[in-house]
């Protein structure tokens, strides 16, 4: 498989998101683009904003915005802080564009004409002081499971049950405090996933080699029987209902559910990136019969979202019966919590995307985030956790390294790759330790083994600390300076082999590496032969100790940010 196509959950347009959000989908994605791309493969990794939706509008209301303003402004925001983040996105799109309108209308008409989609009549929540129905989070009320006052009415928030709002005790309007509400008769589309069930059954048979958590999810939802779903809503804000391409009589003053056209977003995202420029072609990556057969796809996301990609848009892919690429491979994520509880917005606890930036670089929370992704079981995060994977990790083992070895360099050697002298018995045992470890961090890169390929790439920055050590460039050069210089012409490569194989972790720094090293950076993924791999740099390569590469965290920051970002409770 040559060609790779990556797409992470997309993230909701109603504010910047936490730690947690880009540690279970966009961060891992990047990383695992990076490295493919790094392994010459061309990849395709695409993003965007899901804006439709009651999140959008409440959020958009909230900040006194009309919501397409509100969206545009978000949407900004939300790319300029991944890429500041290093999100290597190849398109970053909107879930509002004309694109996914069309495509998402397209899907509801194919799916109609398969007779997957008929017209019920639905009892809905209707707000007489707002003239207006009153769809999921616009209605709260006392839960009828648990008897929390503010559940929301697609879901209780205090027991986790997903409710129908018509179901709350007691509800009132988001809107307006109103409870001069009435339950309305209204027609909707639903889509008919009862019919699909045992194809979509035999697709996640066919997948066996998805990982335990994403098998898992598919099938509790298989197992305790797939429902027909309401695919519209009666909101304002949303991709509007047709028919053939005209409007749907009787569904003026409706839209599409944003979970029925959000993961269409990833195919009209990738139109949105061939409509940029000429020579893109987005059916290429998308339809079976115009290449997409060799593309392997493969989606990162939240286990919240599982059961959306392996029931809800395979239904609208393969009920369709066109030939659309579905996913090959899904990587799901556990929680990143914040000290045993959750992340929460309105309470302010846990860092956000801008406020991490605010006080620490990328990469000190890409190498935490992804060296400790939530991939088995739930994470928590502690600031204790975080300061010595920063310390020990970063500052210690690479940046030590790195710096060392440069300085000595400089000092010693007039700041060039020396030439001279033939490796000996110690870089021999180097080679073959860096070929092992290398082939380790490939394979656990390949299968999306996030913590374990962390864990073999600070490996290979522990072996350069140990040959130093070892070999000892400091005594030698006082009686050999060949040896010496053998030495550092080894260590050397080393550095060049870091910057190379660090940079889908942790890019910025890789960068810096690679520039102490004049930029001789092995474009490509190395050869797991460890001689091949230690033997780029040229002798008379001029060189240069970087500035330093991490700070370490201090006791004192850890007080200060425990204080502001609210830790333990
Ligand atoms: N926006 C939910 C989330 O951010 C949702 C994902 C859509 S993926 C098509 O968790
Ligand atoms: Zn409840």
């Amino acid at each position: 498989m040559s060609r790779i196509l990556i797409t992470s959950a997309l993230p909701y347009i109603n504010g910047i998101k936490h730690l947690g959000n880009l540690a279970g989908s966009m961060l891992p994605a990047d990383v695992y683009a990076r490295f493919q791309r790094g392994r010459g493969r061309e990849v395709l990794y695409i993003c965007a904003t899901d804006e439709h939706g009651t999140p959008a509008e409440l959020a958009a209301a909230a900040a006194g915005q009309d919501v397409m303003t509100y969206c545009q402004e978000q949407h900004v925001l939300q790319h300029d802080i991944g890429r500041a983040f290093g999100l290597s996105w190849d398109w970053f799109g909107r879930s509002s564009s004309p694109q996914n309108h069309k495509l998402t209308q397209h899907f509801a008409d194919v799916l109609e004409d398969r007779g997957l989609i008929e017209e019920r009549l639905d009892k809905m929540i209707y707000s007489i002081d707002d003239k207006r129905f009153l769809p999921d989070r616009y209605v709260e009320g006392t839960c009828p499971i648990c008897n929390y006052e503010k559940a929301r009415g697609d879901q209780c928030d205090n027991c986790g049950s997903l409710l129908d709002p018509i179901d709350l005790k007691n509800p009132y309007s988001v809107i307006s405090g109103s409870r001069n509400l009435e339950v309305r008769e209204t027609r909707h589309l639903y889509l008919l996933q009862t019919r699909m069930a045992e194809r979509i059954r035999a697709w996640v048979d066919g997948h066996a080699d998805w990982p335990h958590l994403a098998r898992s999810i598919a099938y509790k939802h298989l197992d305790e029987g797939l429902i027909d779903r309401g695919i519209t809503r009666d909101l304002a804000w949303g991709v509007p209902v047709t028919r053939n391409g005209l409007p749907r009589p009787g569904f003026e003053d409706k839209v599409f559910y944003v979970w029925f056209d959000a993961p269409v977003e990833y195919i009209a995202a990738t139109r949105e990136w061939a409509d940029a420029q000429p020579d893109r072609d987005w059916e290429r990556w998308w339809r079976t019969d115009k290449g997409a057969s060799d593309v392997r796809y493969v989606e990162f996301m939240g286990k919240d979202n599982v059961a959306f990609h392996t029931v809800s848009f395979p239904a609208t892919l393969l009920g369709s019966e066109e030939p659309w690429k579905t996913v090959d491979m899904l990587k799901a994520f556990n929680w990143l919590n914040w000290y045993g509880g959750k992340f929460s917005t309105s309470q302010k606890r846990g860092v956000f995307m801008d406020a991490a930036l605010d006080i620490l670089p990328a990469d000190y929370w890409r190498w935490y985030l992804t060296s400790n992704a939530p991939e088995g079981s739930d994470t928590a995060f502690t600031w204790e956790q975080f300061a010595s994977a920063i310390n020990r990790d970063l500052a210690d083992v690479l940046g030590n390294f790195v710096n060392r070895i440069l300085k000595f360099c400089e000092s010693r050697f007039d700041g060039v790759v020396p030439e001279g002298g033939e490796p000996g018995e110690l870089e021999r045992k180097l080679y073959d330790e860096v070929g092992a470890r290398l082939a380790e961090l490939t394979t656990q890169m390949e299968t999306i083994e996030l913590r374990k390929s962390a864990q073999a790439l600070r490996a290979l920055w522990v072996l350069g600390n140990e040959y130093l050590q070892e070999a000892a460039p400091w005594t030698a050069i006082k009686t050999d300076r060949d040896r010496a210089a053998v030495i550092v012409r080894t260590g050397l490569n080393l550095v060049a082999l870091f910057a190379r194989i660090s940079a889908p972790f942790i890019p910025f720094t890789a960068e810096k590496i690679a520039e102490a090293v004049g930029d001789a950076y092995p474009a490509a993924w190395p050869e797991l032969e460890g001689e091949a791999a230690l033997s780029i740099l040229a002798p008379g390569q001029p060189v240069r100790a970087p500035e330093v590469l991490f700070k370490k965290i201090e006791e004192t920051q850890i007080a200060e940010w425990g204080e502001r970002f609210g830790g333990a409770e």
